[in-house]
């Protein structure tokens, strides 16, 4: 992916998350956790992995849809409990999965990504299957049972599990310093044995060349590697929060930061784009949005009769 096409998916993800935004906000429309301000984390991760590797990913997950290159259309669907949606209507924003696309969970039970990490790694290592493990957390699922588990896990069995902690601050309603002594997610992986590092997760080009690294590493050693993304959520929890909680303080120095904000500049100034080429890239996205909302809208809803396919008893 070359720094334009990085650009395009941080805009997508962008148009996507407000359009919900916007939607939520006129209601009534399904709830949904937005990951905005975290694109670059999304981007710059993904780039780096291949289409052979696996994502599992948490509530937040749109970003890392949108970036493994997932049809917004089918996603609003999903969302809006349509038919053409990528599992039929049945998840909801907050359980999809994409098989074609190597996503095998959206997880909204905190910490459930990081149960099933190890599984789906071992699962291929004993097929002698090629490819790495993607698993996106917050630092709430960081502070929970599992995390260490799995870290443990993944360490002693040597599977190659790229664990990819987005810590932006919150963790839900409370403040990430309230539950933590420590500053960092990434130490708490030296514990286990793994090679961990934290990088600025709102520069797209800082975590894409940190992930690029780690998934080297693990090609090379099978082992696992942990990477903690800084970065910020700049909405509230889920839609309808009155995000109450973050003070217009708190957030200033992040908006300035803004991932896409960043990325565009730095390409800006590097001539590698124009300012008319950035509105008409703009445009694009919000007008594929609107496309794909077209579409969702006017997709059918699941026959009754769906209800008992594709369930586990
Ligand atoms: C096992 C479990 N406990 C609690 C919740 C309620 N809950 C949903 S999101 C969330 C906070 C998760 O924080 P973090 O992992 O940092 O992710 P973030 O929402 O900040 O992206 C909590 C406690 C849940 N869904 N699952």
């Amino acid at each position: 992916m070359n720094s334009i096409q990085a650009l395009q998916r941080m805009l997508l993800i962008r148009a996507y998350e407000e359009k919900l935004a916007a939607l939520q906000a006129a209601g009534p429309f399904p709830m949904s956790c937005s990951s905005q301000g975290q694109e670059a984390s999304a981007v710059g991760v993904i780039a780096a992995l291949s289409s052979e590797d696996r994502i599992l990913t948490n509530h937040r997950s749109a970003a890392h849809l949108i970036a493994r290159g997932a049809d917004p259309a089918r996603l609003l669907a999903e969302v809006m409990g349509k038919a053409t949606g990528y599992c039929k209507g049945k998840s909801g924003s907050l359980h999809i999965s994409v098989a074609e696309l190597g996503v095998v969970l959206t997880s909204t039970i905190v910490g459930g990504e990081l149960s099933m990490a190890p599984g789906v790694a071992l699962a291929r290592k004993m097929r002698r299957e090629a490819g790495i493990v993607a698993c996106f957390f917050g630092d709430g699922a960081a502070c929970e049972g599992i995390f260490h588990e799995s870290l443990n896990l993944a360490t002693i069995w040597s599977l190659p599990v790229l664990y990819v902690c987005e810590n932006n601050q919150w963790q839900a309603f409370v403040r990430r310093k309230e539950t933590m002594q420590t500053e960092h997610i990434s130490e708490w992986g030296k514990g286990y044995g793994l090679p961990c590092q934290t990088v600025d997760g709102n520069d797209a080009h800082a975590v894409h060349e940190a992930a690029r690294a780690a998934v080297a590493q693990i090609r090379d050693t099978g082992k696992p590697f942990l990477l903690e993304t800084l970065t910020y959520r700049q909405r509230g929890h889920f839609s309808g929060d009155d995000e109450a909680h973050i003070s217009d303080a708190e957030r200033a120095p992040w908006l300035k930061r803004d991932p896409i904000e960043l990325w565009q500049s730095r390409l800006l100034a590097q001539g590698q784009l124009q300012a008319s080429d950035l509105r008409g890239l703009k445009d694009e996205a919000l007008a594929r949005i609107e496309e794909a909302l077209a579409q969702a809208q006017a997709a059918p809803y699941p026959s009754p009769e769906a209800l008992l396919t594709d369930v586990y008893a």
